[in-house]
């Protein structure tokens, strides 16, 4: 141990300065102590064991150190002899940890703690700390490679419990393999939810046993005419389980009583009779398909069908969509979405449904998806329920960015990559109360893109702003000061191959 001291101090690090890491989203609070940590060869991961979910957290850091730097970081496991610096994660029941997604970060020469109530705020903190270590190593300071890692102490907590992306899977259909890797960048930014938009007029892609049409006729078409794509109900345990360990979760999407024109056509007695006749629709209108709100058998099937959906789905709550029902009468509309939600109650789930389901009468466990009337938005405050902020014109992640973006629609407007983040989801609707408002989500409608690379040109880099938009409070909220934070994403994107908009109004720091 004596030598491993005295090595210790023969490492001068150069002045560091903590608080000017380009970490997104910007933490609470970040105090500088000028001094570093080196990670190298030496360093060992151990966590506490009053949780297992701590252990899995130091495999990821571990994972991900490996990866990024090659070093092969052991968990729990170095013998006292090698180990020289610790990375040490701790469940604390400390009450400066602000709900469950909170931690605390002290970086130390020969030590790193970080310190947090649950698994899955130790898992945020291992993102800051993954944006910490610098893409090269010192091979200066000592004879071997040492990443510094600049010395500090970081108190972070969201801002806000629900962050969220969606992805449209039904527009064009999107692999299990894409799909993971959105779950990976969501992580990144400390996301925690993906909602998959499962359904649409042109596919359903999530295998019903009870109801296998579905996908076989339903799930064989998509936009523009390609071959569609769907779900086993194996692929998507896969997905839940992947985000899970990523403290990420699935909140699955049927969308009714309006965009089920691929349900109705695989069993055509789902259909409205006034709502225009099934067929394989590859175009992109809306509006045109409905549910037969009367009949109790279509209330059956949906019975089989959250069951089947929730069974699987281990978060809280299950998404009817609702949305531009206009070929439903605005009665039966109504009614239809008290009676789903009364079965989405008994599968034990909330109900989350598009802003339209506040004509009905609802639950103040259900949670209404703001996207374009702020009025039904205010409406959740006489019911006491919560809103998720996903205002089309500033958070739609399929909205052309300018007059010449490759992919992308324009009906909310263009956004581009400084108005995505120059609005502020506690205030944008004007006196809807913060404790009304759930969170952020960027959804990203699939018309006009069909694979990773398309997804990813809209998505990057709006999305690492929403990010910041859900978890940083608002006296962070400076496009100057993020849009150089933002510019330093480069390595990571190219490190893991993500394609981005390179917009002129962020100065991209490129090797
Ligand atoms: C509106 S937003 C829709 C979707 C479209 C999207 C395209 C919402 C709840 N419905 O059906 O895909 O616009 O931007």
């Amino acid at each position: 141990m004596a030598s491993c001291q005295e090595k210790k101090e023969e490492i001068s690090f150069p002045k560091t300065d903590l608080a000017k890491a380009p970490l997104v989203p910007k933490p609470f609070k970040t105090i500088s102590t000028g001094s570093a940590f080196g990670l190298d060869a030496g360093t060992a991961i151990f966590t506490s064991n009053s949780d297992a979910g701590f252990e899995k957290v130091g495999k990821f850091l571990s994972e991900q150190i490996k990866s990024k730097t090659g070093l092969q970081i052991g968990v729990n496991s170095a013998t006292e002899g090698t180990l020289e610096r610790l990375i040490y994660i701790n469940q604390s029941d400390s009450v400066e940890l602000k709900g469950p997604e909170a931690y605390q970060i002290y970086i130390k020469k020969d030590s790193i703690l970080l310190n947090a109530k649950t698994a899955a705020g130790a898992f945020r903190g291992v993102q800051t700390l993954r944006q910490l270590i610098p893409e090269k190593s010192n091979d200066t300071l000592t004879d071997h490679p040492i990443w510094v890692i600049p010395s500090g102490k970081i108190i972070d907590a969201p801002r806000f419990e629900y962050r969220g992306s969606m992805l449209d899977v039904a527009r064009h259909f999107f692999t299990v393999e894409e799909v993971k890797k959105y779950i990976d960048a969501l992580a990144y930014y400390k996301f925690n939810t993906l909602h998959l938009h499962l359904t649409d007029d042109q596919g359903w892609r999530i295998e019903i046993k009870s109801w296998p049409k579905l996908t076989k006729i339903g799930g064989a078409s998509e936009v523009g005419g390609g071959e569609g794509g769907f779900y086993t109900q194996e692929q998507f345990k896969d997905i839940v389980a992947y985000a899970a360990e990523r403290h990420i979760t699935i909140i699955p999407e049927i969308d009714m009583p309006g965009h089920t024109n691929a349900a109705s056509l695989s069993y055509p007695f789902l259909h409205a009779p006034d709502a225009e006749t099934p067929r394989v629709r590859t175009d992109m209108r809306v509006g045109y398909s409905s549910f037969d709100t009367k009949k109790d058998t279509v209330y059956s099937f949906l019975d089989d069908v959250i069951g089947e959906i929730t069974a699987m789905t281990p978060g809280p709550y299950f998404h009817i969509g609702g949305d531009e029902s206009h070929a439903t009468k605005k009665s039966d509309y109504i009614r239809f979405v008290e009676k789903v939600q009364k079965i989405v109650r008994k599968h034990n789930k909330r109900m989350v449904g598009w802003n339209e389901i506040v004509q009905a009468e609802l639950d103040s466990s259900s949670v209404i998806h703001f996207w374009n009337k702020p009025e039904y938005a205010l409406k959740a405050i006489e019911n006491g329920s919560k809103v998720i902020m996903s205002p089309a014109k500033k958070a739609y992640l399929d909205m052309k960015y300018d007059s010449i973006s490759e992919y992308g629609l324009n009906w909310a407007g263009l956004i581009p990559v400084d108005i995505a983040y120059k609005w502020d989801p506690g205030t944008y609707v004007e006196n809807l109360p913060e404790e009304n408002i759930l969170g952020i989500e960027a959804p990203l409608w699939s018309e006009t893109i069909s694979n990773s690379e398309e997804l990813e040109y809209l998505a990057f880099p709006r999305l690492i702003g929403y990010a910041e938009l859900g978890w940083s409070p608002s006296e962070h909220l400076d496009w100057d000061d993020y849009k150089e934070r933002l510019a330093a994403q480069v390595p990571y994107l190219e490190a893991m191959q993500i394609n981005y908009y390179p917009t002129k109004l962020v100065n991209w720091k490129k090797e």
